[in-house]
């Protein structure tokens, strides 16, 4: 019983840090310029953010920071 659940914690925690590196790789690959944000022209791969910027943009600095957009996709998984 006991080893089921170091199992389970274990594959818990590493689904949990790939998932964030999936949201640090997908934020990095739409940051063309790398300045650590995402602005309109740098979101047209990503129309669905684009079309609901302003909710995404919460401090309404017309950017997107990485923890805006982990925002973003964690409201939008299937
Ligand atoms: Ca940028
Ligand atoms: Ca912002």
């Amino acid at each position: 019983m006991k080893i089921i659940l170091i199992i389970l914690s274990v594959s818990l925690a590493t689904s949990f840090s790939a998932m964030a590196l999936d949201v640090k790789q997908r934020f990095d690959h739409l940051d063309s310029n790398k300045d650590g944000y995402l602005t309109h022209n740098e979101l047209e791969p990503q129309p669905q953010l684009l079309s609901n910027f302003k909710r995404w943009d919460k401090n309404q600095d017309n950017k997107i920071s990485l923890s805006e957009f982990k925002r973003f996709l964690t409201n939008n998984l299937d």
